[in-house]
């Protein structure tokens, strides 16, 4: 039997890297789509660079995509590429609207022009549902976004449902919770407590600024969130899903356990700092996954607390 093909969008992201690593796993061939850049961004795939092939593309230009997809006939295509920071999206509205959402349609109707075939996975997020209508958030509780990433994500999501609508297209949209790594970009709040906990503890920082700690996450793990996106394109029909653990934790208590991992007292370093508060938050975020548990057989295997004390251990080790 031939080997399957996937094209990764956002290959050179933790989620892409983790995918491209299952998907090799699970014997694909691998095309990564990368944008350019003036200096080379693998540090999360140098190790399987060699095992899957790079090609360059970019969501803003929808004739790279269609080259790219002509070129190297997928039978799936994972669309991770994004803006996927929240904060940033408030100080260039426009670009992540650019980006986020139209990269969307972009990317989308390339699929439709060269092989509507192609089964289309599109990577929606919690930030949808902003300030939530219902507690805990599944896949019919209405949306409400509260930044311009959410907003942009909300038609990235709108769109797919259409294509899959429309054209008959097998377009799926994976609206995935808070998932975390020690690959999660420095930037986001996870990674940026777990990377000061290791600094402080070596005598490296001495301080850690933070926004809102009493915004609350449901966090999981990215490697177990993977395995969702790629069971969403073996279904009979296509469909979208909640991916989230069911459990929410505030930012309060990320910090309580990741100092607490070495042997330290949150409150004795963390500062705040206002320009770490948005300009409208969304709160609370708790997922139901139950649809996903019940009609894909996905459940994620680790816990908070070993997901906390995973990063702040990688964080140690990677600033010894
Ligand atoms: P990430 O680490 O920020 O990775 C984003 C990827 O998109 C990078 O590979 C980046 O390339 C690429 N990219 C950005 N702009 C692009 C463009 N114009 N053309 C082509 N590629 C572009 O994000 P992530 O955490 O892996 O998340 C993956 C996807 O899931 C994103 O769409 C995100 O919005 C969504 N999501 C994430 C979460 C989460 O908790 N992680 C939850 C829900 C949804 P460079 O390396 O060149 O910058
Ligand atoms: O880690 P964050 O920046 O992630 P956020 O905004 O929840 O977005 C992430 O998850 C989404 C899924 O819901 C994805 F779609 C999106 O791409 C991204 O991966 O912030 C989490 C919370 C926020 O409430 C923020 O206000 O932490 C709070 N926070 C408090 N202090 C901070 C900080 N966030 C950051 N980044 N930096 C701080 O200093």
């Amino acid at each position: 039997m031939a080997k399957k093909r996937a094209l990764i969008t956002g290959i050179t992201g933790q989620d892409g890297s983790y995918l491209a690593e299952y998907l090799l796993e699970q014997g694909y061939d691998v095309i990564g789509m990368i944008r350019r850049s003036s200096t080379v961004n693998f540090e999360r795939i140098h190790h399987i660079q060699d095992k899957v092939t790079l090609v360059a593309g970019d969501l803003l230009d929808e004739v790279s995509m269609i080259n790219l997809l002509r070129d190297h006939r997928p039978s799936e295509v994972y669309n991770l590429a994004a803006q996927s920071f929240v904060q940033t999206s408030f100080s260039q509205p426009v670009f992540t609207g650019e980006v986020t959402g139209l990269g969307v349609t972009r990317i989308l109707d390339a699929v439709r022009v060269v092989d509507p075939g192609i089964r289309f996975y599109q990577a929606s997020s919690s930030e949808m549902f902003g300030k939530v209508q219902a507690v805990p958030q599944s896949e019919t509780t209405p949306f409400y976004p509260r930044s311009p990433y959410g907003v942009a994500k909300l038609y990235g999501h709108w769109i797919t449902v259409n294509y899959r609508e429309s054209y008959d297209m097998y377009a799926c949209s994976g609206i995935l919770f808070n998932h975390e790594s020690p690959r999660r970009g420095l930037e986001f709040v996870t990674r940026k407590i777990t990377n000061a906990v290791a600094r402080i503890k070596l005598g490296k920082d001495k301080e850690l600024r933070l926004g809102n700690l009493d915004a609350k996450r449901d966090w999981g793990y990215a490697k177990d969130y993977v395995r969702a996106m790629h069971l969403m394109l073996q279904q009979n029909t296509p469909d979208d899903y909640v991916v989230s653990t069911g459990e929410t934790y505030s930012v309060r208590r990320f910090c309580e356990i990741a100092f607490g991992h070495v042997g330290l007292k949150y409150e004795d370093y963390v500062v705040i700092d206002e320009r770490f508060y948005r300009p409208a938050e969304v709160e609370l975020l708790v997922g139901d996954p139950a649809k996903a548990n019940r009609e894909l057989g996905w459940k994620p295997e680790v816990t908070f607390e070993q997901l906390v004390t995973m990063m702040v251990e990688s964080d140690l080790a990677a600033n010894k």
